[in-house]
C-alpha cells in the first residue's frame, strides 16, 4: 500500500480522537468560511450546512475575501470569519484572516497545524491532529477539518459516522476496479452541502490521477455539460435527501448514454450505502472519494506522493 493510500485508510483513529464536543461559533449576521483548494471546497460544504442549521453563511475563496469582500457580502465587516487551512501557512488564507481582523471581524481558524501562521492570526484555533504521513494530496486533514467545522456549526458527529465512512470506503474499494476500467472522464454530482464534497471528489481525482473531472449540482448537469458524456464517463452521484427520485432519473439518463455510475446512497451500476443522517453524509463519503482518486492514479501508473505541478503549501 502506498503512502497516500495509508493516509486515507488509516484516518479513522484521528476522527475518533477529534469527536469530543466543541463550543459553537459565536453569533454573527453572517459567517464567512474561507480557504484555498481543498479547504475552500470544505468551506462550500460547511456554508451550506450552516445555512441549513439557521446560521447565515457563505463560502469565499481566501484571496477573493482579501481583495473584494464587498463583492460577497455588503456588511462584510460584521462577518464572523472561519478560515480553514491544513498547513495554516497558505499565504492567501493568512491574509484573509489578517484583513478580516484589521476590519474588526473576529476569526476562527480550523487547522491541522496548531502553531501555524493562521493560528497566530485567529481569535480562536480549532485543531485536529492528522495522519503524520500525509503529503501533498490532502486526505485525512480534509476529513478532519470538515468534521471540526460541522461540530462548530452544531451538527452532531458521533461514532456512527466514523463507522459509516469506514464501510463506504471498503465498499468503494471493492467496486472501484471494475467501475473505472477503461474510463477517463469523471463527473461528480451533489447538491447543498454535497456540492462542495462533489467538487472536492473531482479535485482529488484530478490532482492524483491527472484525469479530467468536473463537478455540478445534479440537475445542472443536464443543462450543457452532459454533452461531454459518453462511454468513457464515470458518474459519481452523491444522492441528497431532497429529490433523490429526480437524481435517480438523471442517473438512468446518464447510463442510457453510456456512463457507468457509482451511486452513494442511491441507485447506480454500483450502490454504496450511506447510512447516516443527511447532515453528515458528506463527511461519510469523503474518504471513499479520496480512495477513488488513488485507484484511478494506480490504474494509470501514477505516483500520488509527488503529483505533477503540486506542492503541499502554496505561498506567494
Ligand atoms: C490548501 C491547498 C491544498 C492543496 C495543495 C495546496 O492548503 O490548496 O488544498 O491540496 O496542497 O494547498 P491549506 O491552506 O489547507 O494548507
Amino acid at each position: 500500500m502506498g503512502i497516500t493510500e495509508q493516509t486515507i485508510v488509516e484516518q479513522f483513529p484521528f476522527w475518533r480522537a477529534a469527536l469530543a464536543p466543541k463550543e459553537g461559533l459565536p453569533a454573527a449576521p453572517v459567517t464567512v468560511f474561507v480557504g484555498c483548494g481543498t479547504s475552500y471546497n470544505l468551506a462550500l460544504s460547511l456554508a451550506a450546512s450552516a445555512n441549513a442549521k439557521g446560521r447565515a453563511a457563505i463560502a469565499v475563496p481566501a484571496r477573493e475575501w482579501v481583495d473584494r469582500p464587498q463583492s460577497y457580502w455588503p456588511a462584510w465587516r460584521q462577518a464572523h470569519v472561519v478560515a480553514l487551512s491544513r498547513s495554516g501557512e497558505t499565504t492567501e488564507t493568512i491574509a484573509a484572516a489578517q484583513a478580516s481582523r484589521a476590519a474588526g471581524a473576529r476569526v476562527t481558524g480550523i487547522t491541522c497545524a496548531a502553531g501555524s501562521g493562521l493560528a497566530a492570526e485567529s481569535d480562536r484555533v480549532v485543531f485536529a491532529e492528522t495522519h503524520p504521513a500525509e503529503g501533498i494530496v490532502m486526505t485525512s486533514s480534509a476529513s478532519l477539518m470538515l468534521l471540526l467545522g460541522l461540530q462548530l456549526i452544531g451538527v452532531p458527529v458521533g461514532e456512527s459516522v466514523v463507522g459509516a465512512a469506514e464501510a463506504a470506503l471498503a465498499a468503494t474499494d471493492r467496486a472501484a476496479k471494475a467501475l473505472i476500467a477503461g474510463r477517463s472522464h469523471f463527473v461528480y454530482l451533489g447538491g447543498g452541502p454535497l456540492y462542495g464534497i462533489a467538487i472536492e471528489g473531482a479535485l482529488k481525482l484530478l490532482e492524483m490521477s491527472q484525469t479530467f473531472a468536473q463537478a455540478f449540482h445534479p440537475l445542472e448537469y443536464r443543462h450543457g455539460p452532459i454533452s461531454l458524456l459518453d462511454e468513457r464517463t464515470v458518474g459519481v452521484m452523491l444522492y441528497g435527501d431532497a429529490r433523490p427520485d429526480d437524481e435517480a432519473l438523471l442517473v438512468g439518463e446518464m447510463q442510457a448514454k453510456g456512463a457507468r455510475i457509482i451511486g452513494f446512497g442511491g441507485p447506480g451500476d454500483v450502490t454504496i450505502d450511506v447510512a447516516v443522517a443527511p447532515e453528515v453524509a458528506g463527511l461519510a463519503v469523503l474518504p471513499a472519494l479520496q480512495l477513488l482518486g488513488e485507484r484511478v492514479a494506480e490504474a494509470r501508473g501514477l505516483d500520488t506522493v509527488q503529483p505533477r505541478h503540486l506542492t503541499k503549501v502554496v505561498t506567494l
